[in-house]
């Protein structure tokens, strides 16, 4: 967002970005953790009586019975090339081309999300486990980009009020928080020797329970109806709507319930820049661009920006009581 280098593929791969346009950079395998470390979710945790109807086919990679979204953004969809290929993911560089070549290569099995903090019991969940006992839903929303562009993405995930509630947190969780993995090895972006884009990892989030806990919020594990591209967060992500895109973190290895607020990257590294709210907000401009207008991918003429991205009636009453330039 601070930086723009057009040879970061380059700099990471040795690939020039002409030779990019034409690769292949779907990955259509499908890559879940197979048994093993993981704690199942299962009766101990009280959710075998979720009716998990969906499943997913090995062979194409495609979610079949989804729920249908009660929250559709009713808009064109941006293509999905433009999704897959048109990405914020800096592990993976700071520019926009670069994680869909970066990342087309990256392991997210076996994957696990370790559960810490103010819960009644710190866990370990296994990814296949998630995807066995959530039923997934199709979302479609616009995602805006504090850089002023934004999309329409269908999603397919669920919502993480249900997984919280799983979780059962302690009485003192009063916010969560999420890490992306940090392996330096396998995110070239991390390496600050090789290539810094300031970042301090590995990236993190957090909201505040009631944002967690809004009918909005998703963690997703895919979209188009597909398994998670890796350059959009595979194989799963946070998905807030309302907010500045920034939050919803890729890849998450770790979920914490805290008391206090817990820090978050891109505040840690500009905290008069972006805040922890990050409430998509025409009417507080970011210090060095405006904020009322955004392109959409695809669009040449520039559209209103919408105050919470359009979603005021879902969530404007959980910040009636904030100073929102001040909270940004
Ligand atoms: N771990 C991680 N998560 C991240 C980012 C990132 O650099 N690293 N970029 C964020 C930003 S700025 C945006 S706009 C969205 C972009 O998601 P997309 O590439 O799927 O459109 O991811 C967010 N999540
Ligand atoms: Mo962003």
């Amino acid at each position: 967002m601070l930086i723009k280098r057009s040879s970061d593929i380059e700099q990471l791969s040795g690939i020039r970005p002409s030779e990019i346009t034409n690769k292949e950079i779907y990955q259509s395998r499908r890559r879940f953790l197979r048994g093993g470390t993981a704690l199942a979710l299962g009766s101990g945790l009280g959710i075998s009586s979720m009716l998990a109807t969906q499943k997913v086919s090995h062979a194409a990679s495609k979610f079949s019975n989804l729920i249908k979204s009660p929250f559709n953004a009713g808009e064109t969809l941006t293509p999905y090339k433009d999704v897959t290929s048109y990405n914020n993911y800096y592990e993976f560089g700071t520019s926009k081309s670069s994680p869909a070549v970066m990342a087309k290569n990256f392991k997210t099995k076996p994957w696990t999300i370790t559960v810490r903090g103010e819960v009644e019991k710190p866990l370990t969940l296994g990814m296949e486990d998630i995807l066995k006992h959530y039923p997934m839903e199709e979302r479609i929303y616009r995602l805006r980009c504090v850089e002023a562009w934004s999309m329409v993405v269908p999603w397919v995930g669920f919502p993480l009020a249900s997984l919280i509630k799983d979780m059962k947190p302690t009485s003192k969780a009063k916010y969560i928080s999420f890490r992306t993995l940090y392996d330096p090895k396998r995110m070239a972006g991390q390496k600050p020797a090789l290539f810094g884009s300031g970042l301090d990892w590995p990236y993190r989030e957090g909201l505040r329970m009631d944002e967690a806990m809004n009918p909005l919020t998703i963690l997703a594990v895919g979209l188009y109806g597909e398994i998670m591209p890796n350059q959009n967060g595979a194989p799963i992500r946070l998905i807030v709507p309302w907010k500045y895109g920034f939050k919803s973190i890729k890849s998450i290895v770790s979920i914490e319930f805290t008391e206090n607020r817990p820090n978050t990257t891109w505040a840690m590294l500009a905290p008069k820049e972006y805040g922890f709210y990050a409430n998509v907000n025409p009417d507080v401009d970011h210090p060095r661009w405006s904020q009322s207008r955004e392109r959409r991918l695809g669009e040449f003429r520039k559209r209103k920006t919408l105050l919470f991205n359009g979603y005021a009636e879902q969530v404007a009453g959980m910040y009636k009581d904030l100073d929102m330039k001040k909270f940004f």
